[in-house]
């Protein structure tokens, strides 16, 4: 009896998303790039083929599958079969190199890791250092050991009963002291905030998403393809951003969702004008500030306001711009549906309108907390429930929010989070170094570019390509400064503490030359 109660009640994310699945289960899902489709028949018969063939690999409930592959129909296959198998999916960032992934082998204990065919034999020696985890691969065009296994795995079309707070995800943001925290993401928290962005984005059933996102972020994992898969309509499906392909997509599509980079990559594009976005009725904007200028710019080429919104890693989505009313470059909206909070102080106390302070929230797309790290979790939390954002906002007195800075040390570069402690960490302990600091600079292209100050030992000869190349093979190379320079002394307040401040404002010109180069 409970069991078909629990049956009838089940919260797993895919049951929730396939009950939006067309009737018609030949209608296409995701178009690839070859021309071929999946249909949501397909995605549904493939997913619970994968969800089987993670059992049959050891897979209980509750074990973490962590994966760092190239972005592929059977990545999302994987994503998808976590979910159904009841497993905790726990994607990386491409980038990341074997010492970084060693951490979150180690932290997060997954019972099996997929990684790409050429990364075999490093994801075995950490595998084997830790112990227990199993490796099978996964490559950009469907080769690898877990696909020649699923070429012979059964029809399984179970969906594992999963309740609100069951955890489906784990994503690791990085911390500001330099070590990486998982946050434990529940079915319930990703239900809830799909649900609440398909309604409030107005997806009807002649929408026709672009995916260009990568897929082991929110943005691309769960925003975009949730959508999507929810909205049971056809997205173009594209492995990286390509200006070019983006736009030809245009032709066939309804909706984009992206980084400022996109939009600063689509309006350097010569192509990029009110005919090619004809059929377009949205441009979604986030993971980073959009510059108004960027706005403005998108406006006078095509005539539509983007869509700016706020979210993070901890919470999905949490504010965002109307759809139908005033859009507001400079600005990411008002709170979702669901979602609450506040403009506080220091110690939590809700600020008059207009003032500055530290964003507070409360709703259920908020995280479960750190994984195996409750001190961290309690400190991120107020006593009434609050998850304290670290970014600094104000409110309007009609509820609208402006992000304005940060009060956590955090670059943002073309939509990645770099956290400057952990590069400094690195950098400190290379020989000649007295110290360093890495601080987060306007770029054109990616927003912000990551620039390293140091100051060196005077009997050092080190210089700028000394540095990068001592980084490189350690740090992921989106997370390695693009520019390194040196001085006598970091400048410091009268309590010691380096002001980064006075080094953003030293270093401000540092990528806008190429604004001035021409073509
Ligand atoms: C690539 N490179 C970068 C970045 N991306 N450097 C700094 N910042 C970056 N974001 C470097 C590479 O390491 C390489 O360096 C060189 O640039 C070219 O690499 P390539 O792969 O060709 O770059 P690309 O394909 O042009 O990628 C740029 C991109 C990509 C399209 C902007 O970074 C991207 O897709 N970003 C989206 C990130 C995202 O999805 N964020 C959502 C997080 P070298 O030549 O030295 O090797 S979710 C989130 O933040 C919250 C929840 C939210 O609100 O959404
Ligand atoms: P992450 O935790 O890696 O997902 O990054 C989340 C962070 O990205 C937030 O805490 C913000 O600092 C930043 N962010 C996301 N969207 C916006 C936006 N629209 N404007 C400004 N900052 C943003």
């Amino acid at each position: 009896m409970s069991g078909i109660i629990a049956l009838n009640h089940n919260e797993n994310l895919y049951a929730i998303l396939k009950s939006h699945f067309p009737a018609d289960d030949s209608a296409c899902c995701m178009e690839l790039s070859d021309g071929s489709q999946l249909t949501f028949g397909d995605v549904d018969a493939r997913s619970g083929r994968m969800a089987g063939l993670l059992r049959a690999l050891g897979v209980d409930v509750g074990d973490r599958v962590l994966v760092q592959v190239d972005k592929s129909p059977e990545a999302v296959m994987l994503y998808l079969g976590c979910l159904r198998a009841g497993a905790v999916f726990l994607p990386l960032n491409a980038a990341y190199t074997a010492r970084e992934v060693e951490y979150f082998i180690g932290d997060a204990t997954p019972s099996l890791a997929v990684c790409r065919p050429a990364d075999a034999t490093a994801f075995e020696a950490l595998a084997a250092a830790g112990g227990g985890t199993r490796v099978q691969t996964l490559g950009a065009n469907g080769d690898g050991t877990l696909m020649d296994r699923f070429a012979d795995a059964p029809d399984d079309e179970r969906v594992e009963s999963r309740s609100h707070d069951d955890l489906a995800a784990i994503l690791y943001t990085s911390g500001t002291t330099g070590r990486s925290k998982g946050a434990m993401l529940s079915h319930g928290n990703l239900s809830s905030n799909a649900r609440v962005l398909h309604a409030h984005w107005g997806f009807t059933p002649d929408d026709v998403l672009i995916h260009a996102l990568p897929i082991f972020h929110v943005h691309g994992l769960f925003v975009a393809l949730h959508c999507s898969l929810l909205n049971g309509t056809r997205m173009i499906f594209q492995a990286r951003f390509d200006a070019d392909a983006v736009i030809d997509a245009m032709a066939r599509a309804t909706v984009l969702m992206g980084v400022p980079t996109f939009y600063v990559r689509l309006l350097e594009n010569t192509r990029f004008d009110r005919h090619a976005v004809r059929r377009m009725r949205l441009f979604v904007a986030g993971s980073a500030p959009l510059l108004p200028d960027t706005f403005n710019a998108f406006e006078a080429r095509t005539g539509h306001r983007i869509l700016e919104r706020y979210g993070m890693t901890e919470a999905g989505m949490i504010t965002s711009n109307p759809l139908d009313g005033e859009r507001l470059p400079g600005t990411v909206g008002y709170f979702l549906p669901g979602v609450s909070g506040r403009v506080a102080d220091v110690d939590g106390n809700e600020l008059p309108r207009g003032e500055v302070g530290v964003l507070e929230i409360k709703g259920p797309n908020v995280f479960r907390g750190y994984w195996c790290m409750p001190e961290k979790t309690a400190a991120e939390f107020r006593a009434d429930g609050h998850f304290i954002t670290g970014d600094n906002a104000t409110m309007a007195a009609d509820g609208r929010i402006s992000i304005v800075g940060r009060a956590k040390d955090l670059v943002i570069s073309g939509g990645y989070n770099v956290y400057p402690k952990e590069i400094e960490l690195m950098i400190d302990v290379l020989p000649g170094v007295r110290e360093s600091a890495v601080i987060g600079v306007p770029h054109p292209d990616f927003g912000e570019g990551v620039v390293a100050v140091i100051s060196k030992q005077s009997s050092t000869a080190l210089d700028e390509a000394t540095v990068i190349d001592s980084l490189s093979g350690q740090l992921a190379a989106f997370k390695r400064p693009k520019r390194v320079f040196f001085t006598d002394e970091l400048p410091r307040n009268t309590m010691g503490k380096v002001q980064k401040n006075t080094l953003r404002q030293k270093y401000a010109d540092t990528f806008a030359k190429r604004q001035e180069e021409p073509g």
